[in-house]
């Protein structure tokens, strides 16, 4: 049909020009003489929202009226970052846009940085749940994300003589244009109190659940758009807010005082994203957090189901399909048995069945802290019929071993949920691995070991459950928002299809030794570096040179991480020249960004270190001209947007076994970073897809790591006797760069020594040293260095998230398409 543009969205310059106006003067009650950069800013999120509300709309009923099958997906942490370049750019129009903005004298790029990021996650699990999204609404797949509405997410870093210090984070305090508020599907919680066993007719248990208190669940939906497709879906972020309801049961049952001050409490709920990454912090309120968003998740997924289907449950599993996003939402599991069992009052074997057809779970990590355990008191007081179902489920399921390994008492206790320690914890791993028909790892080494070392007999008593789905970036906001140039130049050489299509980027392969090309491609590169250094001049005040090697870390902050492990080859670096002044290298900047935890001591440690470090080298005349360091405070999503096209060099150098994936790994080589790394995570796939030529591998690998803990690794030995490393540490306990204090720096050195140095940094210093040495020596070779970069960015097509979908899909979720009119 002809009427295309009925609901009369803005789609050329004029009608946007007329639109961001209409709303400077509607929306915002301002004029164009009057309004400031926040509110251009929000104008033009409103002229686009214009258009992600349409396709919501068309989505939302082309899905209803096709009862699809969809995908829940359940995080804790969806990190969002910016939507404004993004949504312009999946509509297609961010050049109309941006033209007609220029015709109002605004500059779209100004107003792009009013926008603060939605951070509402740590790191890789939350920004691997964007990228997902993402591409579920790229592929046209019926998706919903689930999660909190935090009121701070995760908090702005600010460094103080070189200390991190943490700033609440405000993401809404002015309004976020992109969110809509849905009283209609408010959700009532139930918290506390005590379960009474009632003796039905036919002889059969029913027990009810008297909550002590009760908090109302508000959800925000966050529309999410997909590329140049039709698909727009909803995350949907869940608030909390005291409910006037009062429960008089409690006050027989002495939960009375408990009740009241926790319905105090109730908007504490959704007030803070907890900022730990990898380490359990076991408090109460986190998992209130945990159980709040997947009650009100399961309700409205249940509300939904019936609205169709009425109170047949045999389809629920054809329709329904539960991603838990790591065992931060596990308690969904006893929950929707919970919903079963005693309120739609189903078998429990039938429930059971249900259960386990719903959910399957991801695992993101291995590091025995970050392996969530409840302490079954702590359940128990606020979820007390849930931990008895935790205990029947556990208690069938020992059944189940026994079978399996008849009298084994030792395999039972291994296996339980139930972790018999003097206070009694729930295994949230082994309660998601029992409740869900799949269970899969994020790259394939990760994988393998999550069969071989952590989940065992998981994998002997259920074959086939435990599989492996590599993570992915989206290269939509991955390459073509965040560096625009290069996306320019490869839409030139291959197609402007490529964002859909990443594999694509292989037809760059045939230019890789092509001087013109190698060319453009290092001028964008330079570029890009060049942007960069003025940020980091304005951020900093330290000016870098763009001629030097741009070596970039960007993480979270995290022993095994081994940040420390780029420290100590900086200081090494910066003794050699001391003590050579001759001493042959390229130049080099190496630049950082991490956040640490608030409780991580040694990790705040080292981020002091790095910036004491830093002021030393930066103001030393001796070295200054060939090294450089700096510290980029507060890193987060939009700051990696413009670091991660500037690098050279990414650094990926985890103690093997450690990381589980990585997903920066994945960014960086997109944008044409040469990796020097260990094989660990993904690497490992990168590795694969590059070829050994186009990547610097080193250090000790998983197998090797083993076999030198079990032999007894003992830091010392190479203390004693490498001279480098000697003078390295004991350089940290001087003055030297911390003048006026000595020692200031010194719980790294014993972290290392007396701490036993747990990730093997000296162990693997010598090899990460020497591959050091080939990065400076290739780069040297433009010619090299410039197909290395070049390769990268053409092998790396398989990390594009919309494979991962592909694999999910096909593995484990079963969707069908759903093309939106
Ligand atoms: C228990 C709680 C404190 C907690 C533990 C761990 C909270 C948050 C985390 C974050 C973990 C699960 C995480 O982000 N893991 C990362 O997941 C990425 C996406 O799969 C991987 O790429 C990355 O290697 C892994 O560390």
């Amino acid at each position: 049909s002809k009427q295309a543009n009925s609901s009369h969205l803005p789609t050329n310059k004029a009608e946007f020009k007329a639109a961001i106006v209409r709303h400077l003067h509607s929306t915002l009650g301002t004029d164009e003489n009057k309004a400031n950069e926040h509110a251009w800013w929000k104008a033009t999120c409103a002229a686009i929202q214009e258009h992600v509300l349409d396709g919501l709309r068309k989505t939302q009923k082309t899905h209803y009226m096709n009862d699809t099958r969809a995908v829940h997906y359940f995080s804790a942490e969806f990190l969002m970052g910016r939507l404004l370049s993004n949504n312009m750019q999946n509509f297609g129009v961010f050049e109309v846009a941006r033209d007609a903005l220029k015709e109002l004298g605004v500059e779209l790029s100004d107003i792009m940085e009013e926008e603060p990021d939605m951070a509402l996650g740590n790191g890789g699990l939350g920004r691997l749940a964007a990228c997902y999204i993402d591409s579920l609404a790229t592929l046209n797949y019926p998706a919903i994300g689930y999660g909190l509405h935090y009121e701070h997410g995760l908090f702005r870093q600010e460094i103080q003589n070189g200390a991190q210090i943490e700033r609440p984070d405000s993401w809404r305090d002015y309004g976020n244009p992109w969110e809509i508020c849905r009283p209609e599907s408010i959700q009532d919680i139930s918290l506390y109190g005590y379960v009474e066993t009632k003796y039905g007719e036919n002889g059969r248990i029913q027990k009810e659940w008297h909550p002590g208190t009760i908090v109302k669940g508000v959800p925000w939906d966050i529309p999410v758009v997909g590329y140049n497709g039709s698909t727009v879906n909803v995350l949907r972020l869940w608030q909390s807010q005291a409910s006037n309801y009062f429960n008089w049961d409690v006050f027989n049952a002495g939960g009375y005082v408990d009740a009241q001050s926790e319905n105090v409490q109730a908007e504490t709920i959704s007030k803070v994203l907890y900022p730990n990454d990898e380490t359990e912090a076991g408090k109460e309120l986190r998992l209130i957090q945990q159980y709040f968003f997947c009650a009100c998740s399961l309700k409205d997924i249940i509300r939904r189901y019936k609205r169709a289907h009425g109170d047949d449950w045999s389809r629920f599993t054809q329709q329904v399909v539960i991603q838990l996003n790591d065992t931060h939402p596990a308690i969904a599991i006893p929950e929707l048995m919970r919903i079963l069992v005693d309120r739609a009052e189903l078998d429990w074997e039938k429930a059971w069945e249900i259960c386990t057809n719903t959910f399957a779970y991801t695992n993101h990590t291995l590091l025995p802290e970050a392996l969530e355990k409840w302490p079954a008191r702590m359940i128990e007081k606020i979820l007390p019929r849930h931990l008895e179902i935790i205990y029947e489920i556990n208690h069938r399921f020992m059944k189940e071993v026994d079978k399996k390994w008849p009298g084994d008492n030792e395999v039972k206790a291994k296996l339980s949920i139930i972790e018999e320690s003097n206070e009694k914890m729930v295994r949230m791993g082994h309660l998601s691995v029992v409740g869900s028909f799949a269970v899969n790892g994020v790259a394939e080494l990760h994988s393998k070991l999550v069969k071989e070392n952590l989940f065992p007999e998981f994998d002997a008593l259920y074959p086939n459950k435990l599989t492996n789905v590599t993570n992915g970036i989206t290269p939509r906001r991955w390459l073509k928002v965040c560096n625009p140039k290069l996306s320019k130049l490869v839409s030139d050489k291959v197609g402007a299809d490529w964002p859909l299509h990443l594999s694509k980027l292989a037809g760059l392969e045939k230019f890789a030794e092509q001087k013109t090309f190698q060319k453009q491609f290092m001028q964008i590169k330079q570029a890009n570096k060049q942007a960069l250094a003025d940020e980091i001049k304005s951020l900093t005040g330290i000016v870098v040179d763009t001629n030097a090697i741009f070596d970039i870390q960007i993480k979270r902050l995290h022993e095994y991480k081994r940040q420390h492990l780029n420290l100590l080859h900086i200081m090494a670096l910066y003794r050699r020249l001391l003590e050579n002044p001759d001493y042959d290298m390229h130049p080099r900047v190496f630049i950082f960004g991490a956040k640490a935890a608030p409780g991580y001591k040694l990790a705040k440690d080292i981020i002091l270190a790095i910036n004491k470090v830093a002021d030393r080298i930066n103001n030393d005349p001796r070295v200054n001209k060939k090294l450089k360091v700096v510290f980029m405070p507060n890193y987060r999503v939009s700051q990696a947007e413009k670091m991660i096209p500037a690098a050279d060099v990414s650094e990926q150098i985890s103690t093997a076994g450690k990381e589980a994936s990585g997903t920066g790994n994945m960014k960086l080589a997109l944008n044409g970073a040469v990796t020097i790394g260990t094989l660990d995570g993904a690497n490992v796939e990168i590795a694969e897809e590059v070829g050994d030529d186009n990547i610097f591998i080193f250090g000790l690998t998983v197998d090797e790591v083993n076999s030198l803990k079990a032999k007894g690794y003992n830091p010392y030995d190479i203390y004693d006797n490498n001279t480098e490393i000697k003078a390295i540490l004991d350089w940290l306990e001087t003055d030297y760069f911390t003048p006026g204090e000595p020692g200031g720096l010194v719980s790294i050195k014993q972290s290392l020594l007396e701490g036993g140095d747990p990730y093997l940094v000296l162990a693997d210093f010598e090899a990460y040293s020497n591959a050091q040495r080939a990065v400076d020596q290739a780069y040297r070779d433009k010619a090299k260095w410039a197909k290395m970069a070049i390769l990268n960015t053409a092998k790396v097509g398989k990390f594009t998230s919309d494979r991962s979908i592909q694999d999910y899909v096909d593995r484990i979720w079963k969707l069908n398409t759903c093309k939106i009119s």
